[in-house]
C-alpha cells in the first residue's frame, strides 16, 4: 500500500486543508498519515474571531519519533502553513524525510483572488519560494504564483501567458509548476509543465462561475493522490481538475448554506470510480 503525510492545519469548521486532504488520499487508497501544524476554530476566509493554536514546536518532535521508527513515506504533501518558522521547519521535515524514490508537493498556500490569507506576510512569502525549490510538483493558484514570481495578479490568463508563468516558476527552482485557475473560452481548468522533458500539460471542465473555499486543497490533495498511485503528470492534472470540476457542481444547489466549503464528500464515491476505471 502506498503511503502518503501531509502537513497542514486543522480547521475544525470549513472544509479545507486536513478535512479535505485526509478524506480525499485515503478514498484514494493511500494510508494518510498527517501532521497538523496548527488548530484553529475556523479558516480564515470570512470568518472572524477565529481561534489559532500554533503546533510549529510539535513538528520537529512528531520528525524524530517518526525518524527512530524508520518510517518512509511515498509522497510529502505539505499545505497551508502559518508562520515563516514553520515553512523553515517543513522544509528540515523533507530533508530529513525526503529520498531518490519518494515526492514531495508543496500547495504554496498564501492566497486567493489577489491577496494574501490574513495574517501572512512578505517574509511567509519569501519562506514558500524557498520551499518550492524542494519540490518535485508545486500547484499554486493565480495569485500564489503572482507573489511568488513577484508580478501582479491577473485573473485568468490564457494559456499562451500561463505558460510563460510556469517557465518562470521552473526557473524560480519549481521542478514541475501546476498552475490552476486558467481560461480557454467557455472553459477552467489546469495547466502544468516538466521543466525536465520540456513537456506542457493542460486540462479543462466548463467553466462555472462561482468560487468556493477549500477547492484548492480539493485540487492539490487528488493530485497529490494521482501521482502517489502513479499517475503520469497529465493523468494526474485531469483527474485533479475533473474531481474539483464534479465537487463545485455538486455544491451548487446548496451554494447559499454552505459558504464554508464544498460538498466534496457527495463525490467521493466518483472518485473511487475514476480510479478502477
Ligand atoms: O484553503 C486554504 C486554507 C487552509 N487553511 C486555512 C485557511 C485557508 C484559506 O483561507 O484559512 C486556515
Amino acid at each position: 500500500m502506498k503511503r502518503a503525510v501531509t502537513i497542514q492545519d486543522i480547521s475544525c469548521f470549513g472544509k479545507c486543508s486536513l478535512t479535505v486532504a485526509l478524506p480525499i488520499i485515503s478514498a484514494m487508497g493511500i494510508e494518510t498519515a498527517v501532521i497538523p501544524t496548527a488548530v484553529l476554530s475556523t479558516h480564515t476566509g470570512g470568518f472572524s474571531n477565529y481561534t489559532f493554536r500554533d503546533l510549529t514546536g510539535d513538528i520537529p518532535q512528531i520528525a524524530s519519533h517518526w525518524e527512530q521508527l524508520g518510517l518512509g513515506f511515498d509522497a510529502i504533501y505539505t499545505g497551508y502553513l502559518g508562520s515563516p518558522a514553520q515553512v523553515q521547519i517543513v522544509s528540515d521535515f523533507i530533508d530529513t524525510f525526503g529520498r531518490e524514490d519518494n515526492f514531495i508537493v508543496v500547495d504554496p498556500v498564501m492566497g486567493d483572488a489577489g491577496k494574501l490569507y490574513a495574517g501572512f506576510t512578505d517574509e511567509l512569502v519569501s519562506g514558500m519560494r524557498r520551499l518550492c525549490t524542494k519540490a518535485d510538483y508545486v500547484i499554486p493558484n493565480m495569485t500564489e504564483a503572482a507573489f511568488l514570481l513577484d508580478i501582479p495578479y491577473e485573473e485568468s490568463p490564457d494559456e499562451e501567458h500561463s505558460r510563460e508563468l510556469l517557465r518562470s516558476l521552473a526557473e524560480l527552482g519549481c521542478k514541475r509548476p501546476v498552475l490552476t485557475g486558467v481560461r480557454r473560452g467557455y472553459e477552467h481548468g489546469a495547466v502544468a509543465y516538466d521543466s525536465q522533458s520540456g513537456r506542457y500539460y493542460s486540462a479543462y471542465c466548463p467553466h462555472i462561475d462561482r468560487r468556493f473555499h477549500g477547492t484548492g486543497d480539493i485540487f492539490a490533495s487528488v493530485f497529490t493522490g494521482a501521482v502517489t498511485l502513479g499517475k503520469d503528470l497529465g493523468e494526474a492534472l485531469e483527474l485533479a481538475v475533473r474531481f474539483t470540476s464534479d465537487c463545485i457542481t455538486a455544491t451548487l444547489p446548496h451554494a447559499d448554506e454552505v459558504w464554508y466549503g464544498s460538498c466534496f464528500e457527495l463525490c467521493l464515491g466518483d472518485l473511487i470510480g475514476y480510479l478502477r476505471r
